[in-house]
């Protein structure tokens, strides 16, 4: 449908206000909410994504994107949360005690919700406890840590055992990601994933949830 490709394409461009303009528009012509989100924002926000994967574009144009879907995803949210469609899974991420680092953790945080997760971002310098309290809280399909120093990686670890203290790990997926992190890593501490960059966390997500 044209207006849904135009909607892709300004996402893609960064133009929040074309995306909101269109979706009141899309809206207005008894399109559903459902049906603008992931036709619109997702498959605009899945071409950047790939793109970014490819190297074609970087940081700022992930961003400004990202704010691009967000407009638009703040018009949907109230009529999407009504007809529970907006999850595809709860993703609670964070970068990981210690560690200020949070720009790639706020691009993986951006993707997943752009491809349809319901993500509750945490911040940086997260304590163990609070990675903890949030899994058992939100209920998540999904953890997410990341981290940018060699220092703070091994709290990684930590977050794992007490998930598995505290009898949440069994339904939780754990992925991990950050410059120093890697697959190895990943296996040496029993988490179920390790993506290197954003665009392969969202892949990695919908992996492990069979999506
Ligand atoms: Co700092 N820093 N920094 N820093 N910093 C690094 C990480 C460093 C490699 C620079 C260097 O020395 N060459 C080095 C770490 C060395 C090490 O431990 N191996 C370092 C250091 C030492 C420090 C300080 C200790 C410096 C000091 O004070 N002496 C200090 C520590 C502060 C702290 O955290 N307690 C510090 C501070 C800072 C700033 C605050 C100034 C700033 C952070 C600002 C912010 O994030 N709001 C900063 C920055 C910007 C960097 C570099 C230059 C860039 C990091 C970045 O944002 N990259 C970095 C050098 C580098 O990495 N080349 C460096 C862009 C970002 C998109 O990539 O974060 O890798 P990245 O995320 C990618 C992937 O890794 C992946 O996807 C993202 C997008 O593709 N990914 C995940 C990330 N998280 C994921 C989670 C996933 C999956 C994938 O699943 C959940």
């Amino acid at each position: 449908m044209r207006i849904l490709e135009e909607m892709a394409d300004e996402v893609q461009k960064g133009n929040s206000d074309s995306v909101e303009v269109l979706v009141e528009k899309a809206l207005s012509q008894d399109m559903s909410a459902e049906e603008i989100l992931h036709g619109g924002l997702v498959e605009g926000m899945n071409a950047v994504s790939e793109k970014f994967k490819n190297n074609e574009i970087f940081i700022p144009e992930v961003l400004i994107s990202a704010k691009a879907m967000s407009r638009g995803l703040e018009i949907l949210k109230p009529l999407l949360a009504e007809a529970n469609v907006i999850s595809k899974g709860k993703v609670v991420i964070g970068t990981v005690k210690g560690d200020l680092h949070d720009i790639g953790k706020n691009i993986v945080a951006m993707l997943l919700q752009g491809a349809g997760f319901d993500v509750v971002d945490l911040g940086a310098d997260v304590p163990i406890e609070k990675f903890v309290e949030f899994v058992r809280k939100e209920r998540a399909d999904v953890v997410g840590m990341s981290a940018l120093l060699t220092t703070t990686m091994i709290s990684m670890k930590e977050i794992i055992e007490e998930l598995r203290n505290a009898g949440l790990r069994e339904n939780v997926k754990v992925i991990i990601g950050g410059a120093p992190v890697t697959e190895s890593y990943a296996a040496q501490i029993q988490a179920d994933g390790y993506a290197p960059d954003a665009a392969s966390a969202v892949d990695l997500t919908k992996r492990l949830l069979n999506q």
